[in-house]
């Protein structure tokens, strides 16, 4: 837990967040200025910068929770698919210092652009 980060008063329930999923390790919530319905974080629940601090084996319940939620976001909201990704580091657009994957639906009809195009 580290006393300043928004991701972990989330995880500690100091913070309102939409969860979407819970287990030992990961914590999932609605995004809270979503890029498309259904926009979904997977966090650590510990406190790791970027994909590198992250242990191999929180590496493994972060993408377990991934590929377990991502056909049930897209179902939730009838996506036809979805950019699941990771900016990590400061200089690729990480904003929040906790490592967390998104889960962005896509439509048939949203215009077909690569997430880094959609993320603006
Ligand atoms: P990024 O990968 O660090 O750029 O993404 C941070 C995301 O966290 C971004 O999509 C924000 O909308 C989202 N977010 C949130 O859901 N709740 C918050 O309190 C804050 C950011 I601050």
């Amino acid at each position: 837990m580290s006393e300043d980060c928004i991701f972990c008063r989330i995880v500690d329930g100091e913070l309102p967040a939409r969860v979407v999923y819970e287990d030992d390790d990961v914590l999932a919530f609605l995004d809270a200025n979503p890029l498309a319905p259904g926009h979904t974080l997977v966090v650590p629940k510990d406190h790791y910068e970027t994909l590198g601090d992250l242990p191999a084996d929180e590496g493994e319940a972060v993408f377990a929770a991934l590929h377990r939620l991502t056909p049930v976001v897209e179902a939730a909201v009838g996506a036809d698919g979805s950019n699941v990704a990771f900016n990590n580091g400061e200089a690729a657009g990480q904003e929040v210092p906790h490592v967390h994957g998104h889960v962005i639906p896509r439509f048939e009809d949203d215009g077909g652009r690569p997430v880094h195009a959609v993320a603006g």
